[in-house]
C-alpha cells in the first residue's frame, strides 16, 4: 500500500473514533453538565475577589465570534504583511468558500463588502479599515507602527449563502521587534482623540443587553455636527480581554439619512457574553474625518482594582497610546 492511501486509511479510522467519541460523550454527559462546565471555564481571567460571581445570567448573547480563522465553511488565507514595524507594504488574505473554492461574493454589510479589525494583543494599535478585492485577494497598503502579536479580524457577510451569515474570522500576525506590552488597562470611559472628548455612560452586563451611550463634545462643546459614517452615527467595536473574542454592536434608533448630522450622544445596545473586562473602540465622522475613541469597560460597571498582583508576569508598565 502507497503512502497517501495509508494516510487515508489512518485519517478514517481516527474520523471514525473521533464520531464515535463525539456521540458517546453526547449520549451519557447531560447537557445541563456541558453547560455548567463552559459557565466555570469562561470567566478564568480577571478574578474579581468582590462578587461571587455566580450568576451569568441566561446566555442569551450572541455567540463570540473571531476566535477562529473559520466559520460556518468560510476560512480565512494566511495573511501576508510587512515582517517587521516600520517597513512600508501590502497587507493581503483571501477568504475560502466551504467549497473550497475562492470566495467572491459578498453581501455589503455597513456600507462595505467587507470590515477589516486589527489590534494588537495587548488592545493597542487597533485600525479598522476597507481593503480593496480583486475578485481573488483583499488588499491594502500597509505598515505597522509596533512590533508585536496582532489579530487581524475579517467581518463579512458571504454572498453566496441561502441565509445572512454575520461571518467574523481572525488570524494572528507577528511583527518583528522589540516591543513592551501596555500593562493591563485600566477601566476607561472618557477618551481624548484628534481634539474630542468622548465620554461613554451605561455598564456592560454578561447575559443580558445593555446599553452604551457615548457623548462626543469638542472644547468643552457638545459636538452635534456628527456625520453618518458606513451607514451609521458610529460604529463600535467590542473585544472581549483575554481572547479578544469579536462582539456585535448595534446602533440604536434610526439609520441616518445622507448629510444629516446629529450629536453629541450615540447609543449602542449589546450584550457580554461573559463576565469579564472588555475594550470597545468607537469610530465617528467629524468633518469627513473618521476618529476612533478607544474605552475599556468591566461588565457591572466594576471600577478597576487597581492591584498589581493580578497581572502574573509583572508587565513593566509601558504606556503605549492607542492606535491611530
Ligand atoms: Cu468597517
Amino acid at each position: 500500500m502507497n503512502t497517501p492511501a495509508r494516510l487515508g486509511l489512518y485519517a478514517a479510522g481516527l474520523a471514525a473514533l473521533f464520531a464515535g467519541a463525539y456521540l458517546v460523550a453526547g449520549a451519557v454527559v447531560p447537557a445541563s453538565t456541558v453547560e455548567a462546565r463552559q459557565d466555570e471555564a469562561a470567566p478564568e481571567h480577571d478574578m474579581d475577589m468582590e462578587t461571587g460571581m455566580e450568576d451569568h445570567g441566561g446566555h442569551e448573547a450572541e455567540p463570540v465570534r473571531g476566535l477562529a480563522i473559520e466559520q460556518d465553511g468560510y476560512l480565512l488565507s494566511e495573511i501576508s504583511a510587512p515582517a517587521t514595524a516600520g517597513t512600508e507594504g501590502v497587507l493581503a488574505f483571501g477568504v475560502t468558500a466551504p467549497d473550497g473554492t475562492v470566495l467572491d461574493r459578498y453581501a455589503e454589510s455597513h456600507e462595505k463588502d467587507l470590515h477589516l479589525v486589527v489590534v494588537r494583543a495587548d488592545g493597542t494599535g487597533f485600525r479598522h479599515v476597507h481593503p480593496e478585492f480583486d475578485g481573488e485577494t483583499w488588499s491594502l497598503p500597509w505598515s505597522w507602527e509596533q512590533p508585536g502579536t496582532y489579530r487581524v479580524f475579517a467581518d463579512f457577510v458571504p454572498g453566496d449563502a441561502e441565509e445572512t451569515l454575520d461571518v467574523t474570522l481572525s488570524r494572528t500576525v507577528e511583527v518583528a521587534g522589540d516591543y513592551a506590552p501596555r500593562a493591563e488597562p485600566p477601566v476607561t470611559r472618557t477618551a481624548s482623540v484628534d481634539g474630542f472628548d468622548v465620554t461613554l455612560t451605561g455598564d456592560l452586563a454578561a447575559g443580558a443587553a445593555a446599553e452604551l451611550t457615548v457623548e462626543v463634545a469638542r472644547d468643552g462643546e457638545p459636538v452635534t455636527a456628527l456625520e453618518p459614517y458606513l451607514g451609521a452615527w458610529g460604529h463600535l467595536v467590542a473585544l472581549r480581554e483575554g481572547d479578544l473574542g469579536y462582539l456585535h454592536v448595534h446602533p440604536e434608533g434610526d439609520d441616518p439619512e445622507p448629510g444629516a448630522t446629529a450629536g453629541p450622544a450615540i447609543t449602542f445596545a449589546t450584550t457580554a457574553p461573559t463576565e469579564g473586562r472588555y475594550l470597545l473602540y468607537l469610530d465617528f465622522q467629524v468633518d469627513g474625518r473618521v476618529h476612533t475613541a478607544p474605552f475599556v469597560l468591566d461588565t457591572g460597571g466594576a471600577e478597576p482594582a487597581a492591584t498589581e498582583s493580578a497581572t502574573p508576569h509583572g508587565h513593566d508598565g509601558t504606556e503605549s497610546p492607542h492606535g491611530d
